[in-house]
């Protein structure tokens, strides 16, 4: 080791946690040498997981690529950024120009939301493309909610979170905090707050089909069948009402319609529900006694209640609870962060209906909050006589993470031009024409603009830049911004000119609407930032709830959190924001919005086919397939990374002894499992975790295409992939894939 040893602080950028690290580098080897915990965030308090270092394995694994690349019939060659961005542009154009804006389509994954410059940038680009036919890993995930809060709040991205450190008692349905570090809740070290909770007395709870770590945590597990939640949140909100107990609290002049919600839940009981969900009616009775005797409660969902068959309609009832119940944005219950790069005011009103302004060509499924549902993508890229011609794919990987991944493989051999932005050669970006990789997350700065929105205590972090990029490398943010200003005829800085100009003259609006003026000369002279992306965050950090108005007042700016000794700093416990921040047209919530109406006859028609159906006394081989996440995965993209991959194997199908009884299936042995659109062998694990008919597959992996230049994925984790058995099936409310409850078939191989 070198002498030339610095001590950095930063923010781990791998999940929603956002967990302060301490790391040691060697300036002179351009080298991390350790990554720990900050025991000085105030947040995180030296918390890390098994993923701490995964930005670090990223960063020095010799396969990710260093420069651009085009494929030829001698394999992948290396091209020069020039060439890369006019062949792009120039292809993308022409596609335009000659089959129509649709013609061309955009899919984006996960770790976007990681990267604050191309989460900017990225408007400027589906702008500039203008396509319908827009996807994202979001209706694999939280569509849902986005569609529930604008719903209710009037606001898509405004999610309500579990105020943890306040809370008497903790609902969790549907999610694994444990293990996925939480989403939605941005707590690093869930299992310390739970027993936080605890310690105060108070009380947690789990409800899913699995007994997962965070279950075993909790005071109380309940197995409950898959896709049924709805059913048994309305049977919740209804034995509310037959206990005349409405507490509205602070909200009660602002919510409509508690009546036509109450006459819309009155067919599920808890009786009614009981054999559907698998809960027993006095359980679930009981569990409203304790939730309304606790003093305050935070009744929370994630994947497991949006990716299902009624997955809008199940986080409409969380909220219409938690609303009900008085726990909705107060101290102890469901509360809005207040992000520092957000608006602090009224804002406009929410008058643009993201739900069916336009419908996928084939089905014609409603696009939700501009997306259509990425499941779909295979079917919309082969429409006959309306195809998918260019395709741009952005940290995504589809042919793993997305249903019938298998067809979307199969789908992209039919375009004319695809291209990825991406740092691995894998079984999406393989069958791209051109890849384009970018910096990693030590070779550029970053701030945390997403997460904070979803974080259980208000916080402003920024990551430094740790290294100078490998020279074959652009940062992702600065290649979207060049693809926008190619695809728009515009110079680089023309375009970048306009989105600066676009954020001074809203920070001059939010001025306006905070009753102080302010001049675009005077946001000109002070902003500061080490680049373009870097200015856009001092704007909007400096215009938000605490910033510094620029002179009007004291607060900070993004040049007080890089003077911060630690890599985030505290902004306060989660605060009260409505009725302030409702911008629904009319400024009030109604709880039979017909986001949620217009889904009762399809409830009420399953309700009935389904009442009946009784899984554990069932006979035959059906089973409801589940997911499952592993602390040492991040959907499918580290597979490569040795340390993550090594051990045994986790892609297995987990089934309940008493199934793998009936079923003849042995522990380890291989099981086939059969769906209405594919079959997979696995080996399988038995557990009573399992609740008995349901067997739990995780996602993202099947590393078996040959084309995929991630050896060590390929080679020591393989695994298959559950989304190939997984049909294009949807929450219909919220054009929500639904990737958990999907009937299979068990047979002993
Ligand atoms: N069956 C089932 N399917 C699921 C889920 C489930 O629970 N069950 N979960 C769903 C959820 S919640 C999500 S979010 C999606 C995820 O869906 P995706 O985001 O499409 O899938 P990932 O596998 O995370 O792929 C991430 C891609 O980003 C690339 N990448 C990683 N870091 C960077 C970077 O810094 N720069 C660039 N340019 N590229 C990068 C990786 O190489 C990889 O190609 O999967 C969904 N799929
Ligand atoms: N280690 C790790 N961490 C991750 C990820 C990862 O892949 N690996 N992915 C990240 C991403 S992109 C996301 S979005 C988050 C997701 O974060 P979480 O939602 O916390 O993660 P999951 O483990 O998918 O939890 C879903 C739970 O729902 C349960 N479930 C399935 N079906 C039903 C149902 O019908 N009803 C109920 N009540 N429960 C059901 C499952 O058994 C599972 O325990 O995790 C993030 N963190
Ligand atoms: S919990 Fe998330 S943010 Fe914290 S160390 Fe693990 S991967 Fe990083
Ligand atoms: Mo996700």
């Amino acid at each position: 080791m070198s002498n030339n040893i610095e001590t950095l602080r930063r923010i781990c950028p791998t999940c929603e946690a956002c967990c302060g690290l301490i790391m040691q580098v060697d300036r002179d080897q351009n080298k991390i040498v350790s990554i720990k915990g900050d025991p000085d965030d105030h947040r995180s308090k030296g918390y890390v997981c098994a993923k701490s270092q995964a930005f670090n394995y990223i960063y020095e694994d010799t396969e990710r690529l260093r420069h651009p690349v085009k494929k030829t019939i001698d394999g992948w060659q290396e091209i020069s950024w020039d060439e890369a961005l006019d062949t792009i542009a120039a292809k993308f154009s022409h596609i335009r120009n000659t089959h129509g804006k649709d013609a061309l389509s955009i899919y984006v994954g996960n770790p976007l939301g990681h990267d604050f410059a191309a989460g900017v940038y990225l408007q400027a680009l589906m702008t500039a493309i203008g396509t319908e036919r827009f996807f994202s890993a979001g209706t694999v995930d939280q569509m849902p909610q986005q569609r529930v809060c604008w719903g209710l709040i009037g606001h898509e991205w405004l999610f309500p979170v579990p105020d943890l450190s306040r809370t008497d008692m903790f609902i969790c349905m549907g999610a694994n905090p444990l293990v996925s570090q939480g989403s939605i809740l941005g707590t690093p070290n869930v299992k310390g707050a739970m027993l936080d909770i605890q310690q105060r007395g108070g009380k947690c709870v789990v409800i899913d089909p699995r007994r997962t770590a965070t279950a075993e945590a909790a005071d109380q597990h309940l197995f409950i069948k898959p896709g049924t939640d709805a059913y048994f949140l309305m049977a919740f909100a209804n034995t509310l009402f037959e206990r005349n107990d409405i507490r509205l609290g602070h909200l009660s002049d602002y919510i409509d319609n508690v009546d036509g919600l109450k006459a819309a839940v009155a067919r599920y009981t808890p009786e009614s529900t009981a054999s559907l969900t698998g809960i027993p009616a006095q359980t679930l009775r009981q569990l409203v006694t304790d939730y309304y005797a606790a003093e305050t409660a935070a009744l929370y969902g994630r994947i497991g209640l949006c990716t299902q068959e009624f997955g809008l309609a199940s986080h409409w009832m969380l909220m219409v609870i938690s609303l009900l119940t008085g726990n909705f944005d107060r101290e102890g219950g469901m509360m809005l962060a207040t992000a520092p790069t957000g608006g602090s005011g009224p804002g406009g009103a929410g008058d643009v209906k993201p739900y069916g302004r336009w419908h996928s060509k084939v089905r014609g499924v409603p696009e939700t909050c501009g997306e259509l549902p990425a499941s779909l993508m295979a079917e919309e890229i082969t429409a006959t006589g309306n195809e998918v011609r260019g395709l741009l794919t952005i940290c995504g990987n589809p042919v793993l993470s997305v249903p019938r991944g298998d067809k979307i493989h199969t789908a992209l051999d039919t375009l004319d031009f695809m291209v990825a932005l991406d740092i691995y050669i894998n079984e999406t970006t393989s069958q791209a024409d051109i890849i384009l990789p970018s910096t990693v997350h030590p070779e550029h700065s970053n701030i945390d603009v997403t997460f904070q929105n979803f974080t259980t205590r208000n916080y402003l972090s920024f990551s430094p830049k740790t290294f100078e990029p490998a020279p074959g490398l652009k940062d992702l943010g600065e290649i979207i911004l060049e693809l926008a200003a190619r695809m728009s005829g515009l110079s680089r800085d023309e375009m970048d000119g306009f989105i600066y100009q676009g954020m001074v003259d809203m920070v001059v609006k939010r001025a306006e609407e905070h009753g102080y003026s302010l001049s675009a000369d005077t946001i000109n002279e002070q902003v500061s930032g080490d680049s373009s992306p870097e200015r856009f965050a001092d704007l909007m950090i400096r215009s938000g709830p605490y910033g510094d108005q620029f002179g009007h007042r004291e607060g900070i700016s993004l040049q007080a959190i890089k003077d911060h000794p630690q890599a985030s700093m505290d902004l306060g416990p989660l605060q009260q924001r409505l009725p302030g921040m409702l911008r629904t047209p009319s400024k009030r919530m109604d709880l039979m919005h017909e986001a949620f109406a217009n889904d009762l006859p399809r409830l009420q028609q399953r309700f009935v086919e389904r009442s009946g159906q009784n899984l554990e006394a069932d006979s035959s081989n059906d089973m409801l397939l589940i997911g499952r996440r592993h602390v040492r995965d991040m959907n499918s993209w580290l597979h490569n990374l040795k340390p993550y991959v090594r051990g045994s194997n986790r892609c297995t199908a987990k089934v309940n002894p008493a199934d793998a009884e009936r079923l003849g299936l042995t522990h380890e042995a291989d099981v086939r499992v059969v769906s209405s659109v594919g079959e997979a062998v696995i080996p399988i694990e038995i557990s009573d975790e399992m609740m008995p008919g349901v067997v739990s597959i995780p996602h993202g992996f099947g590393h078996v295409y040959q084309a995929s230049k991630q050896s060590n994925a390929l080679s020591i984790s393989p695994g298959i992939s559950c989304n190939n058995l997984i049909d294009e099936s949807l929450d219909e409310a919220s054009s929500t894939c639904l990737v958990n409850g999907v009937p299979v078939k068990l047979f002993a191989v």
